[in-house]
């Protein structure tokens, strides 16, 4: 068997998709995701321009040879643009692998750990009570874990908050500018949990995402505030380049820390890990270089009791979504997923195979990731060029978004 083909669709049914087909001489055909939220034709690009002239005849089943091959071969390692095609690439060859098999993905892997998937859902809204109705909305619909993000009086737009009815931070133009004020914020999320514990007692999982705002010590006051609430987890508290910076936070908070939705390979999280500094590692399918490379990272995560979190906002596409539902079913050390519904036209160009039932999420058990893409569909839906905001402290000052 031979790769024959392959392409790269971009589409934006809703929002950006990039996604890779790969086809081979028997007709058998794989997909994977490969989008990176506003910098989706940068991925494109090397994708067609470097990566798909070096797969044309060779043979799909070869999945670790050729990750080896576009991870060393390039010269140039690591990286959200390359991690990305890399990921795509290995997505659509495990696609590919266990339609052949005529086997779901996941039993490729190892077979099933578990039942179904446990998933956190993202609750959000203007303020406490907006937010606490959001959330009691999520409860009835089943899920076990929900996030919580709220408006703060003083700021204008807060990361994690909707103006409309969806929350989606990429809008079209430039990059929109927010103001943000840490003070503000470490006074208030406190007084959101307090509140949600009240109404909602200790069962549901709750969970909060920092949004890599803080210094390591205003992380470890946070924590350390948040303790009462017993939070499911604390998310990017600090920007993650500092690994060490989190020995900081973990000496003063025992509130979970979960990190490593910007990771791209094994090296942003090793001492994160080795140092037992996190308990949840968010690195995704489609930044972290796909299946062959994360279920090394979990693997790593595993030697000390740390937990997977995957990374599943909605700029993740239902591609990713779908293999990272057999990885997540077959995982040792599987904690809990991301998933933020999609848009139903979203849903429409990428008809899938998993579902959700009662708090958890399964894959199906279609042969491959059970993902796939109308393309006739897609080309309705040219990109739409949009940008991530950027966040600016009430002096001006440039800030972590
Ligand atoms: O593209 C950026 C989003 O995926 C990110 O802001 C979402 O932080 C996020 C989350 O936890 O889902
Ligand atoms: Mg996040």
């Amino acid at each position: 068997m031979k790769i024959h083909s392959a392409s790269v669709i971009v589409t934006s049914p809703g929002r950006n998709f990039v996604t890779l087909k790969i086809v081979t001489d028997d007709g058998v055909y794989g997909i994977g995701d490969a989008t990176l939220n506003g910098r989706e034709l940068a991925v494109a690009s090397y994708l067609n321009d470097h990566v798909i002239p070096c797969l044309i005849g060779r043979d799909p089943h070869q999945i670790e040879d050729i990750w080896q091959y576009l991870y060393k071969g390039a010269y140039w390692r690591r990286g959200p643009v390359t991690m990305a095609a890399i990921a795509a690439v290995d997505t659509a060859l495990w696609d590919i692998k266990a339609k052949v098999a005529g086997l779901p993905l996941y039993q490729l892997l190892g077979g099933r750990s578990r039942a179904g998937v446990m998933v956190y859902a993202h609750a959000n809204g203007r303020d406490v009570s907006e937010t606490l109705d959001r959330v009691g909305e999520y409860i009835e619909k089943g899920y076990k874990a929900i996030r919580a993000q709220s408006g703060i009086p003083g700021l204008d737009g807060v990361y994690g908050v909707a103006k409309g009815k969806f929350y989606e931070p990429a809008t079209k133009g430039l990059p929109q500018e927010s103001t943000w004020s840490t003070e503000r914020y470490l006074d208030f999320v406190p007084t959101l949990f307090e509140a949600l514990r009240v109404k909602y007692g200790m069962e549901p999982h709750l969970l909060h995402d920092v949004h890599h705002r803080l210094t390591p010590i205003e992380a470890a006051r946070l924590g350390k505030a948040l303790e009462p609430y017993r939070l499911f987890w604390m998310e990017d508290p600090t920007p993650a380049e500092n690994q060490e910076a989190f020995r900081l936070i973990r000496q003063h908070t025992v509130t979970p820390v979960a990190v490593g939705e910007v990771f791209n390979t094994i090296w942003d999280c090793k001492t994160l890990i080795e140092e037992q500094l996190i308990d949840y590692i968010r690195a995704s399918l489609v930044h972290a270089g796909g299946i062959t490379h994360l279920r090394r990272i979990a693997d790593l995560a595993a030697l000390y009791q740390i937990r997977t979190g995957s990374h599943g906002a909605t700029d993740l596409s239902p591609v990713c979504m779908g293999a990272a539902l057999h990885f997540d079913l077959w995982v040792p050390n599987f904690g809990i997923q991301e998933h933020m519904a999609h848009c139903p036209e979203t849903d429409e160009v990428f008809p899938h195979a998993y579902s959700f039932k009662g708090g958890y999420m399964h894959p199906g058990e279609v042969p491959g990731h059970g993902v796939d893409i109308d393309e006739k569909l897609a080309a309705k839906y040219p990109y739409n060029p949009a940008y991530l905001p950027v966040a600016r402290l009430e002096d001006g000052t440039l800030w972590n978004w």
